[in-house]
């Protein structure tokens, strides 16, 4: 695959020696999805991680940080429902990276998808529920200093569940304009990539582990995907405290029906199937709402992988109190 994109703005490959178009534009250090990928293949607009670390936020921003496929889509549903309004029949239908942006796919000024274009972020009613993926030091650096309000909640799930997430996920994404698929690695080559500091987003551990030295900040919930599958009652209070809202029990309920995997799965404003009109996946691609399960890593990953995984796990967070659940 050659690594030489077309872009439509000023966007060079900065990077040395990128590994992929995807981890291709260096910030703070950090590999980034190249800013002018999808905008070359007209998908989407796409927003610089130097204008996200430069957001102007607002005292009561809600980030939903996480690595990628760590439940970052199921916890901005769950955010957004505590403090918009639990019921489904009164929310905003539109897809949920318009209700809840998704700052790397705007450039501020307004962006999104093709055919799901949204307003400027600052043309957004408060509170703004907002995804990110940006490590810690990348994060909008008004968010992250000490005195900070804005608030940040960050997913964080087991290393193995998001290799298997991200496979299925990467094998549908089409190339810019092409007709190939960017990622074509079998499941060792690409679950490896993830262990690298210098592929997307720094790498798995850089990632967790950011946040985590963080988890004990007033502005910072740390939360775990494992955690919100085994108890998700637990999961939307503990969220709803952190967020400041007060819900009846019946409330709690409806927001833990609503954002079960069934019904997100088939919620058109949540299941990223619009994914497969822009071009972006193709269809024929695994579903996005895929498995929601914890354990699923034992049906793709064989022996070699499984100690790869465990010692690259041992070594980047031993001594560091982060642990994590791979089956129940
Ligand atoms: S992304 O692309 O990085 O934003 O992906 P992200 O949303 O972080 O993670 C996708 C995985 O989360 C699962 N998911 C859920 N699991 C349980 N319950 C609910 N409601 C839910 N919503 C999304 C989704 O299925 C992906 O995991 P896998 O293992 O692939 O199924």
């Amino acid at each position: 695959m050659s690594e030489e994109i077309e872009c439509d703005g000023d966007y060079s490959l900065q990077a040395e020696e990128p590994l992929h178009l995807l981890s291709s534009y260096v910030f703070h250090g950090v590999h980034f999805p190249h800013p002018g990928l999808l905008n070359a293949g007209g998908f989407a607009t796409i927003g610089k991680p130097d204008t996200i670390y430069d957001l102007e936020c607002r005292a009561d921003d809600i980030f939903v940080s996480s690595y990628p496929k760590s439940g970052n889509t199921w916890m901005r549903e769950i955010a957004y429902r505590i403090v918009k309004d639990p019921d489904v029949k009164k929310l905003d239908t539109r897809i949920q990276d318009i209700r809840c942006p998704d700052l790397e796919l705007y450039d501020m000024e307004g962006g999104g998808w093709k055919g799901h274009e949204a307003p400027p972020l600052k043309d957004f009613d408060s509170p703004r529920v907002m995804k990110c993926h940006s490590p810690w030091n990348c994060m909008p650096k008004a968010s992250t200093m000490e005195n900070s309000k804005s608030k940040i909640i960050y997913v964080s799930r087991n290393f193995k569940d998001v290799a298997v997430s991200f496979y299925f996920f990467g094998r549908g994404i089409k190339l810019p304009g092409g007709d190939g698929y960017i990622f074509t690695d079998d499941m060792n080559t690409m679950t490896q990539r993830w262990m690298n500091p210098k592929s997307v987003y720094g790498g798995y551990a850089f990632h967790n582990l950011g946040f985590w030295e963080q988890r004990h900040r007033d502005n910072v919930l740390f939360m775990f995907y494992e955690d919100m599958v085994k108890d998700p009652v637990a999961a939307v209070k503990k969220v709803a405290t952190f967020l400041g809202q007060k819900l009846t029990d019946e409330q709690v309920m409806k927001i833990v029906v609503e954002t079960s995997f069934d019904k997100m799965k088939n919620d058109p404003s949540c299941n990223w199937e619009f994914l497969a009109d822009t071009g972006f996946r193709a269809k024929d691609s695994t579903p996005f709402m895929r498995k929601g399960k914890v354990g699923n890593w034992k049906e793709h990953f064989d022996d070699e992988l499984n100690k790869m995984a465990d010692d690259f796990i041992e070594k980047s967070f031993k001594g560091t109190g982060l642990t994590f659940t791979y089956e129940f």
